[in-house]
């Protein structure tokens, strides 16, 4: 029989991924290949392509340690054909196979070329997701609002996680009401780094002999690259910052980039971890008394509900997700989302540790760099460009639904029910940003006055045919409507000279 080529691409890393279930040891051969294609779909964060390329190299080495051939394209083989399509054709030319078996990729554009490739290419289902895009399909179908709570409350009674019977432990489903203490005093700890071994120097050094342009500091690099490092940083985390996950989940520091978030996501995204025995850990912490309720559940919450829907949310609603425009927002990215080069603390901080992290925590990214984008009206095609480019976790499947849907609206409300937004009084609670900032929070319009107080006003009133009606911004429309016409004009003025000063390159 012939062999077949069996792909597995740089977020697949998982032992157990359908096309390789799909396989047979004595007959297939497997292809892993670094591609120029990939690795600059858009301008990725150095991190992320040394993360990704290093998890791969090791997981091949793996791979071949338990019996598989294993056909590797490293990035600067002078063969390279450049692009998944084009290595799978010459995997099949030398191996003499005529056709490959694949497993379902993260995103339509890959999913596309696949479907182009001139010899037959089986996609499996990805299952090591909870909900298969079927049973999501089932959920969905005839709801009028499609809410995250109540998918989540469903993911909850499949698992058994965090259930006494049929009912939530505890006796809530949500704890998030717990869940959104202002910035502690100090924080101890952060994520388990990991000093690079021989395979990651090596493509540390490839990285930055071609990546070196890209947005993001390569070094230093210190996460986990393959399976085992990524369970001790899970093991890390359930022990020394899980206990405090929830009371903190929304805080944020200035200098402090981690706090007592699990930075995992990339591990998991990429396959080092699978969802289960991320949350049967915090499970078993809670239940040994480790961990509080609020906080196991507010993390498994983000996991088994957030994740799993945001999937379900791409999947369903296809490829021209990307290019919705709901609120028609059509300026383009300010140059600081590439420099950090801006007066406002917030922004800044959150930039900064993007650039040099790959990382930035929810409430960064949905609060500052998101919420700022909104006001400001940027075009979300570009914003979700940016988030795609910039975190070591990002995919389309996951990226987009929170960029295009949760942060940006321009979905028209699949995901999120209000916009997010808010002015500078949401950050300044949440954070000690504001008290080294150039503007002063406390002020609503005028030179020094946050940008964020008065571009949520005058957000409000630019789309205010949309949101007028919306139950859940009646009281915001009101206190605008109250305020004196004065004070209305003075905060659209405001609003309108810091635009033109953003528009014009000026530095803000
Ligand atoms: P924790 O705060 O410790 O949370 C635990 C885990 O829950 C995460 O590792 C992640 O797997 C999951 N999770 C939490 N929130 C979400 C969510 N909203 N959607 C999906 N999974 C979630 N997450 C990505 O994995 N990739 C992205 O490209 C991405 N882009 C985002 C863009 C925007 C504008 C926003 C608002 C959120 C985005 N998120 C994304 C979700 C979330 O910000 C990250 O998953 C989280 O910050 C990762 O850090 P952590 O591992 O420390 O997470
Ligand atoms: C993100 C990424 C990068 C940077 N490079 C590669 C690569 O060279 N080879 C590969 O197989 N996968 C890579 N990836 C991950 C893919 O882009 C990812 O599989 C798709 O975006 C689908 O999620
Ligand atoms: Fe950000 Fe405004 Fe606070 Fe400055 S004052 S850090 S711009 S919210």
């Amino acid at each position: 029989m012939k062999p077949r080529i069996i792909l597995i691409l740089g977020d697949q890393l998982s032992p157990d991924i359908a096309a390789l279930r799909e396989a047979d040891k004595d007959r297939d051969v497997v292809l892993m290949a670094e591609v120029a294609d990939e690795a600059s779909y858009v301008p990725h964060h150095p991190k992320k392509i040394a993360f990704l390329f290093a998890a791969m190299r090791k997981f091949a080495d793996t791979l071949r340690q338990d019996g598989w051939q294993v056909r590797y394209t490293k990035l600067d083989d002078p063969e390279n054909a450049g692009c998944i399509p084009g290595e799978i054709l010459r995997a099949c030319e030398e191996a003499s196979a005529d056709e490959a078996l694949t497993t379902e990729p993260g995103e339509f554009r890959l999913i596309e070329a696949l479907e182009e490739v001139p010899i037959p290419v089986h996609i499996f289902p990805d299952d090591r997701f909870l909900c298969s895009h079927a049973e999501f399909e089932t959920w969905a179908e005839g709801r009028k609002e499609l809410r995250m709570e109540w998918f989540y409350r469903e993911m909850r009674r499949k698992t058994g996680l965090l259930m006494d019977g049929d009912k939530p432990e505890g006796g809530k489903w949500n704890y998030d009401h717990d869940n959104r203490k202002p910035p502690p005093g100090g924080i101890e700890g952060g994520p388990m780094q990991f000093t690079p071994d021989e395979t990651v120097e090596e493509v540390l050094a490839l990285v930055k002999s071609r990546f070196d342009n890209n947005f993001g500091t390569l070094e230093p690099f210190w996460f986990a690259t393959d399976t085992t490092q990524a369970r001790r940083a899970l093991t890390h985390f359930i022990k020394t910052a899980l206990p405090n996950f929830g009371d903190f989940q929304d805080a944020m520091m200035v200098g402090e980039r981690f706090l007592y978030h699990s930075v995992i996501s990339m591990y998991l995204n990429a396959g080092l971890l699978g969802w289960h025995e991320i949350c049967d850990a915090a499970e078993d912490a809670y239940k040994s008394g480790l961990a509080p309720l609020n906080a196991v559940e507010g993390f498994i919450r983000q996991i088994i509900g957030w994740r799993e829907y945001m999937r379900g949310i791409y999947f369903r609603e296809g490829p021209d997700y990307t290019r919705r425009n709901t609120l028609n927002h059509q300026r383009k990215l300010s140059g600081f989302y590439w420099d950090a080069d801006t007066k406002m603390t917030c922004l800044s901080e959150a930039i900064t540790q993007t650039r040099e992290e790959a990382y930035a925590h929810h409430i960064q990214r949905l609060m500052v760099t998101g919420n700022f984008a909104l006001l400001a009206g940027i075009d979300p095609y570009e914003v979700h460009e940016w988030y795609l480019a910039v975190y070591a976790d990002a995919y389309e499947w996951v990226e987009a639904p929170n960029v295009i849907g949760m942060s940006q609206f321009a979905d028209g409300g699949i995901v999120g029910s209000k916009p997010y937004v808010s002015g500078g009084n949401y950050i300044n609670k949440m954070s000690d940003y504001c008290k080294g900032c150039a503007y002063d929070v406390k002020v609503k319009t005028g030179e020094g006055a946050c940008p964020f107080n008065y571009l949520y006003w005058a957000f409000l009133d630019r789309h205010k045919d949309r949101f007028g009606k919306n139950p859940r911004m009646a009281q915001m429309y009101r206190t605008w409507m109250r305020m004196s016409d004065e004070k209305r004009a003075d905060t659209l003025e405001s609003a309108e000279r810091f635009l033109e000063k953003l528009s014009a390159g000026d530095r803000v």
